[in-house]
């Protein structure tokens, strides 16, 4: 049997730190607790951690991960998973991409506030050379300082309370299904209802488009009883589309998420969107992907809006202007700071081709050769971007052209599925 050795990050600066080694400090680096040892691995594997001043007790979040010889929790836990095999894999292979979206952005941004709250205690129970290390870190100088005297760390949100329907066959009904209207040919160009569309008809449901402008939004949800999907910065309830009406059910559902989880649950013998065992790594990737595309808003939010009816287009501009500060013209990047911007941009789309490049191996989208729900969200900012700009527009071509070609090539594998129901694109309805 062989035996491994696991280095812990903290471990290392400790050495690098540390220029005197009494006999104490050493053997408290090398700290073997069988708790840490993955009992399912046909290995035995010595990690080594910072002792804590608390005997027989763990602390540090990285090494319950750690197993090997190579840095990274998570390369570690996939280099495991190839070299063994035969044994559980921590990675089901084709959700590899989806796993290191959530350790790598949504899960680190998500428990940002919790280190206010548990380095300070970390600190007390360390021995004094890595608690000066830890307290004099790069992100906080004074880790004593921070811990916080009230707690109010998550607010629960409730974003099952209308996905909880039970399981059961339903006989279809056509759908309807609310989006936003434009100028543009077909109507259709907001990402948000386009993850519903490419989803009704992934699935094959029948529905038909009713057509809401932005002032009606909330009026008409309240009308029809669907519930708001999130706050206003004043706190206020904020009302949002895509949301559908399944007349099979009596069901109203808005959130674009919800809604597939919806279809999912009550359609089972259609294609599945959301692969239950992906379900809180694509809600993860969803949150993952608003921040990677970051710096595409100034760029696209302004021509969105000129591409609007009268009435969306007042509220539009005012409401974005009111968010952003500045007119939807002021935002607009401009000049040297525009190339340089563009520039941010490809590199932040760069992160999800990374995401994807995990498992180009299997097949073209994000779980190989079928698509998904990630497939979707991307494939919807990528057909908004090319309905406002236009095919031929150099952002587009740019756009297709980066990264080998993949978003070009994603739109074209889903083109199917975007097709938009022309049997309803004359009805508006109005609150
Ligand atoms: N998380 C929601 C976001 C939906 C959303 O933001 N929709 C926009 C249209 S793209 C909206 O309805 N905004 C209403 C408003 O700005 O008042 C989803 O995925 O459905």
């Amino acid at each position: 049997m062989k035996a491994c050795i696991a280095y812990d990050r903290q471990v290392d600066s400790t050495l690098v730190h540390s220029n005197n080694h009494n006999p104490r400090q050493s053997a408290f680096l090398i700290f073997v607790s069988s708790a840490l040892t993955p009992s399912f691995k046909p290995m035995t594997i010595i990690p080594y951690d910072i002792p804590p001043s608390l005997p027989g007790h763990t602390w540090s979040p990285n090494t319950f991960k750690t197993s090997i010889y190579i840095a990274d929790s998570f390369t570690i836990a996939e280099h495991l998973d190839k070299t063994y095999p035969d044994t559980p894999p921590i990675f089901p292979r084709n959700a590899v991409g989806l796993h290191r979206v959530f350790t790598q952005a949504t899960f680190a941004q998500n428990i940002e506030l919790l280190w206010d709250f548990i380095l300070p205690p970390s600190c007390l129970m360390l021995n004094p050379p890595a608690a000066s290390i830890l307290s004099n870190s790069g992100f906080h100088s004074e880790v004593s300082s921070l811990l916080p005297t009230s707690c109010h760390l998550l607010d629960e949100v409730d974003i099952h309370s209308e996905s909880s329907v039970e399981t059961q066959v339903v006989h279809y009904m056509t759908i309807i299904f609310y989006d936003i209207p434009s100028t543009l040919s077909g109507n259709a160009w907001s990402p948000n209802t386009f993850k519903t569309r490419y989803t009704l008809n992934f699935k094959g449901i029948p529905y038909t488009t009713e057509w809401v402008e932005y002032p009606d939004i909330e009026p008409v949800c309240k009308k029809l009883g669907i519930k708001p999907t999130t706050k206003n910065p004043d706190g206020s309830d904020s009302y949002t589309l895509p949301a559908i009406h399944d007349p099979s059910t009596g069901v109203y559902i808005a959130d674009s998420i919800l809604i597939a989880e919806y279809l999912d649950k009550t359609y089972p013998d259609t294609p599945t969107v959301l692969p239950r065992s992906t379900l809180a790594l694509h809600h993860a990737f969803d949150e993952a992907l608003d921040a990677a595309l970051d710096p595409l808003w100034e760029f696209i939010l302004p021509d969105t809006c000129l591409a609007l009816n009268p009435r969306s287009l007042e509220y539009f501009s005012r409401t974005r202007e009111q968010a952003f500060g500045k007119s939807l013209e002021d935002l607009r990047p401009k000049g040297d700071y525009a190339t340089k911007r563009w520039g941010e941009l490809q590199a932040s789309i760069g992160k999800v081709d990374t995401w994807y490049s995990k498992t180009d191996d299997l097949g073209p989208f994000f779980m190989g050769n079928e698509a998904s729900w990630g497939d979707i969200v991307v494939a919807s900012y990528l057909i908004w971007l090319r309905i406002v700009w236009g095919q031929d527009s150099q952002q587009w071509k740019d756009i297709a052209g980066w990264h080998v070609g993949r978003w070009a090539r994603l739109l074209q594998d889903l083109e199917k599925y975007a097709i938009i129901d022309a049997g309803a694109i004359q009805k508006h309805i109005s609150g």
